[in-house]
């Protein structure tokens, strides 16, 4: 299999995890690609319509997109651990998805759109996704996050990296220490560790 991939790329980290977490490493070719909305590759485009990553070529049918699609296909490889914790594994996994997409906005508005063009109130807006996303882990999922590995605990650890990384003053943290604490001890995980976000 060839996985289109970027190490900046949150939901691609979310891929490579469950990959180091299921055991399936050599199974996949990793191949770097530089995309974006105005400069989509076309090797990406190739297997993606839509020109984002992750996308996964395997063998045995179509492409496969959007890392959501991927993890789940990959954990039903493995032999199905990552998701048998129900629908509350799919909702963590939706709420930090949800972290991501806002996040990877604030970065595109940011690096991609000319200054002068930039609009402060709808950077503002993401960054309050980011803010409501982690409070609403921080209230309600500890419990969850901080029982059997799943894929709602890979994907929440993949958007807190995430801002940490292109958003360091984002303060998610403050008053948020027990979701702190948890990601404290998450992304110690080697599958954390071999996977830290950074620009090709
Ligand atoms: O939007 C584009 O055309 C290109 N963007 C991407 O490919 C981003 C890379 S994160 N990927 C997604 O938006 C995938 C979202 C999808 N729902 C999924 O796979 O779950 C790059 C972040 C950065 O460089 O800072």
């Amino acid at each position: 299999m060839k996985l289109y991939a970027a190490a900046a790329s949150p939901f691609v980290r979310k891929v490579m995890v469950v990959l180091h977490e299921t055991g399936q490493l050599d199974s996949v070719e990793i191949i770097p690609v530089v995309t974006s909305p105005v400069q989509p590759s076309g090797a990406v485009q190739a297997s993606n319509p839509l020109a984002k990553i992750p996308a996964l070529e395997r063998g045995d049918g179509p492409a496969l997109y959007d890392s959501r699609v991927i993890c789940a296909y990959l954990d039903q490889r493995a032999g199905g651990r990552l998701y048998n914790r129900g629908w509350e594994s799919k909702i963590l996994e939706a709420t930090a998805d949800g972290i991501m997409d806002a996040a990877v906005l604030m970065s595109y508005e940011k690096r991609l759109r000319p200054q002068d063009k930039q609009w402060d109130g709808w950077l503002d807006a993401q960054q309050d996704k980011v803010l409501g996303g982690c409070a609403a882990l921080n209230a309600r999922w500890m419990s969850h996050l901080q029982g059997p590995l799943d894929i709602g605990q890979i994907a929440v650890g993949c958007a807190l990296g995430y801002v940490d990384f292109r958003h360091p003053d984002a303060g998610w943290r403050n008053g948020n220490p027990a979701l702190a604490q948890w990601y404290a001890a998450f992304e110690s995980r080697p599958s954390m560790q071999a996977t830290q976000p950074r620009d090709a």
